[in-house]
């Protein structure tokens, strides 16, 4: 039987993967983990939760052998933006905090860990567009260079250690639930919660900024459909390329405006837009669908319309 730790559950990520794990495997068998972020109700009504801290080792071995883990989505980390501000806390965060949860899950004998790596992990020297899985890694962000670290570490632990690690390069992850921290790609999720608030958002990229993005529908997917896939159909243990779609800051303006006519957006690019000039334009998961039947739901248009409605509707319940 399934027993499941999430750590970093209070973020953009972990707040609807657990959801969504909780409704697959039971409330009482999924356990979130969070730091210092108050978790929001339905995550405290739907199970366990604690407070860990992944520096922290024994924090999360308490955890681990209080409920039986034998399972742990550890998503908790420092983004890319907040990264190039504090490079030295992405590193202790994103670093040993994987390590501990590699070492618990070799230690304890558990079944399988999930761990998320980005396209961060691509630098100038890759080609930017249809960015493929095996093209050099040379980031050029403290975020990137722990998610190449991490990447190898977890696939050092499948070769020595027999452990069964999992993992997707996320591209920018939009969702209307619980907003992103301290990305890069926040804008693509802020810019919707401005326009139906304010009619107005100011963009930290330029117009003409292209990256990929996922809509969380298909984040979660890609997170549980690798986790269920068969062993022998996961030949690849450092991470894999996984996208939804790709659009420029211009193109999801244009999108919105189709829903909100008198949206206004300006462009003031700040440090992230180098960030995003590093990253790719759209990337190759080929190999994610070939040997565990990746297939993402969402592109522009439909995600743009879900996004607004749910939106909408939490801004006319006050509760945005
Ligand atoms: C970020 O912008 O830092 C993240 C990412 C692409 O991994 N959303």
């Amino acid at each position: 039987m399934e027993r499941i730790l999430v750590t970093g559950a209070t973020g953009q990520i972990g707040s609807e993967l657990t959801i969504e794990l909780r409704k697959k495997y039971g409330g009482e068998n999924v356990i979130a983990a969070g730091h210092r972020r108050k978790p929001s109700e339905k995550l405290v009504n739907s199970g366990p939760f604690e407070y860990i801290d992944v520096t922290d080792r024994e924090s999360v071995e308490k955890v681990v052998k209080k409920y039986d883990i034998n399972i742990i989505y550890h998503l908790a980390a420092v983004l890319s933006a907040i990264g190039e501000e504090k490079p030295q806390l992405a590193w202790k965060v994103n670093m040993n905090g994987l390590y501990n949860v590699l070492e618990i899950a070799r230690e304890h004998g558990l079944v399988r860990v999930f761990w998320p790596s980005s396209m961060a992990v691509f630098g100038q020297e890759a080609p930017r567009i249809n960015t493929p899985q095996d093209a050099v890694l040379i980031p050029r962000t403290m975020y990137g260079v722990t998610k190449v670290a991490g990447e190898l570490l977890c696939n050092y632990y499948f070769l020595r250690f027999g452990l069964d690690v999992r993992s997707v390069r996320y591209p920018g992850v939009i969702s209307s639930e619980t907003p992103p921290g301290g990305g890069t790609t926040d804008y693509a999720v802020e810019i919707f919660y401005d326009a139906v608030k304010n009619k107005r958002y100011t963009c930290f990229v330029r117009e003409d900024t292209v990256l990929p993005m996922m809509y969380m529908p298909d984040c979660t997917k890609a997170a549980i459909d690798l986790m269920e896939a068969d062993s022998s159909r996961i030949t690849c243990r450092t991470s894999y390329n996984v996208t939804g779609m790709s659009f420029s800051a211009g193109e999801l303006t244009s999108e919105i405006k189709r829903y909100i006519p008198e949206f206004e957006c300006e462009y003031k690019p700040d440090f992230r837009q180098k960030i995003a000039d590093s990253w790719p334009m759209s990337i190759d998961d080929s190999v994610a669908r070939e040997e565990w039947g990746w297939n993402p739901t969402y592109e522009l248009s439909v995600m743009t319309k879900d996004m607004i409605e749910k939106l909408t509707k939490r801004f006319a319940e006050g509760n945005l």
